[in-house]
């Protein structure tokens, strides 16, 4: 067998956005050597191949495997000492991160497209991270992207395809590959920081139930291995956990409108205590109690106020980190308790820096995004067996944890509109706009309300110094309430508006309101500021969360 080099035509759409590079199916498809461009070009800003190992897997949605085949065999061209991948190409997002952490890998090809649907119709992403077991920061992918830009040639070894079915050892050429299990390294990593006895004994005390929606995405052989195995939760416990290549034909997002036949089951008379979901490559989570769901960023506040009585956390926390758009709960929180509170704009490669320096331990998204130190992304069964954990400490329900949470605190009344698939162009000129016209915005007549800060989002990284700008309109009222604007980095299809909507609460009697009727005002705003009717055409969001 011999390496060749082969020529290949440079592609210019192939910038990394908010978490790797998402495209349809088709584009990978259809356009030669779209997926082997974009590999080559990740591989060239490593420059120890030789000494490195490298670790692959991905959600197992449509042309999971296929994918990884080629990018083993431009790993082995590439002269990498070692390529792990999981058993039968499967690795959360969480799981190879953890994994390049512990196998001190150089770095990880995560292929996933995360909650965007699958199947042939559907989305396929590439993630990168770093050793650090990260997604790649921006320095990194703007080298990416400038070499995607410039490539002439990728290398290439017409190997025998893989077996990635059972685990075991292969050696091609200079190359080891290792087909590892999928599960058991990420298993083992829970039960260090988690207190396995005390949530078994919640499990099978009688009288507690839960249920696990895995969205037929890759959590499922994970759920099963932790909550059923290890912590003897009844099978039925988890729900639609085969991975399937087209997430079952559904949208694998852990939110109340995709994940809507959990929040039915939820809702109902004698519905189960505890609900959580996770999305297509497992770095998400929703956490719902019965009549109760619980807003990620209220989670996230939650988690932070109580990390101490969970095993792994009770030296304290170093400090926290949200994403800019994500509710102020958590800040009210380190302010009590004496913590540093970063905001970082949207995307975990922002929570990097401040993990690795130790300034941070638990961060945050309103995405459904909640993770610590323990790894380098987010972490969706991480987060459902941290609120396990917590109800049996507290021997509290969801619904109690989260009403205490808001009677110490307040409660951030939160929201998010996303219009999607709006023409890029118009969306761009309505971002534009509000640019141009910030002090217009502040000094506008509000009925009364005034607005103390209005800007584009800027972030200078405290490690690094590097600067992010662009990231996003925010509004914030003399109230402490906020509008936020951005545009989505991760969609396929022409351009996603996402509005942000946040008001603080901290009147006892005010804080079991409708989050939607407390917002209403706030929404009349967002929609008259950025005048979404007359520049979208829409006159209401496609998904409210
Ligand atoms: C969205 C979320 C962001 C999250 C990103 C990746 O990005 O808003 O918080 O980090 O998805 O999540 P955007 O640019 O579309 O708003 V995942 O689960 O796709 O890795
Ligand atoms: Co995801």
């Amino acid at each position: 067998m011999q390496v060749e080099s082969l020529p290949t035509t440079a592609y210019a759409n192939q910038k990394p956005g908010t978490s790797g590079l998402r495209k349809k199916v088709s584009v990978f498809k259809e356009n030669k050597g779209y997926l082997e461009n974009f590999i080559q070009a990740i591989f060239d800003t490593i420059t120890d191949r030789n000494a490195s190992s490298l670790v692959v897997g991905g959600d197992g949605r449509f042309f999971n495997l296929q994918a990884i085949q080629i990018i083993i065999k431009i790993a082995i061209a590439n002269g990498f000492k070692k390529v792990i991948v999981g058993q039968n190409g499967i690795l959360s997002t969480p799981a190879a991160s953890a994994l390049i952490r512990k196998r001190k890998a150089v770095g990880g090809i995560i292929l996933s497209a995360s909650h965007n649907p699958g199947g042939p119709d559907g989305d396929f992403g590439i993630k990168f991270n770093t050793a650090n077991g990260g997604p790649a920061p921006e320095k990194v992918t703007d080298r990416i992207f400038t070499y995607s830009k410039n490539i002439f040639r990728y290398l290439y070894i017409d190997s025998d395809d893989i077996d990635l079915k059972k685990t075991g050892g292969h050696r091609i050429e200079k190359t080891q590959i290792e087909v590892i299990d999928s599960v058991h390294d990420y298993a083992d990593l829970m039960e260090e920081l988690f207190d396995f006895t005390k949530i078994k004994s919640l499990l099978s005390s009688g009288n507690f139930t839960m249920v696990f929606d895995a969205m037929h995405a890759v959590t499922g052989p994970y759920a099963m291995e932790i909550l059923v195995n290890r912590l003897g939760a009844p099978k039925e416990t988890v729900c639609n956990g085969k991975p399937l290549p087209d997430f079952g034909g559904g949208h694998p997002d852990p939110n109340l409108v995709h994940a809507k036949e959990l929040a039915e089951k939820m809702f109902s008379d004698n519905g189960p205590d505890f609900g959580a979901a996770s999305d297509g490559d497992g770095d998400r989570n929703m956490i719902m109690g019965h009549n109760c769901f619980v807003s990620p960023s209220d989670s996230l506040a939650i988690i932070t106020a109580n990390a101490t009585c969970i095993p792994g956390y009770s030296n304290g926390l170093q400090g926290v980190a949200r994403s800019m758009p994500t509710s102020q709960a958590v800040d009210k929180v380190a302010e009590k308790t004496g913590i540093p509170c970063f905001e970082t704009p949207t995307g975990w490669k922002f929570f990097g820096n401040l993990l690795d320096a130790g300034k941070i331990t638990i961060c945050g998204e309103e995405s459904f995004g909640t993770g610590s130190n323990h790894i380098r992304e987010k972490d969706g069964l991480w987060a459902v067996l941290f609120w396990l954990n917590l109800i049996a400490e507290k021997k509290q329900s969801v619904m109690e944890i989260v009403r205490e949470h808001w009677q110490e605190y307040g409660r951030n009344y939160y929201t998010r509109y996303d219009y999607e698939e709006v023409d890029a162009t118009r969306a761009e000129e309505l971002m534009q706009h509000m640019r141009s016209n910030l002090s217009e915005i502040k000094n506008g007549d509000y009925h009364g309300v005034t607005i103390s800060q209005c800007d584009d989002f800027e972030y200078t990284d405290p490690v690094d110094a590097s600067v992010s700008s662009k990231q996003g309109i925010r509004i914030l009222f003399e109230d402490g309430s906020r509008i936020i604007y951005r545009l989505s980095g991760t969609g396929t299809t022409g351009a996603t508006l996402r509005v942000y909507l946040e008001k603080y609460e901290s009147d006892p009697a005010r804080l079991n309101m409708h989050t939607q009727e407390t917002l209403s005002r706030l929404a009349r705003f967002a929609n008259e500021i950025a005048d979404i009717p007359g520049r979208l055409k829409r006159t209401k969001p496609d998904i409210i969360t």
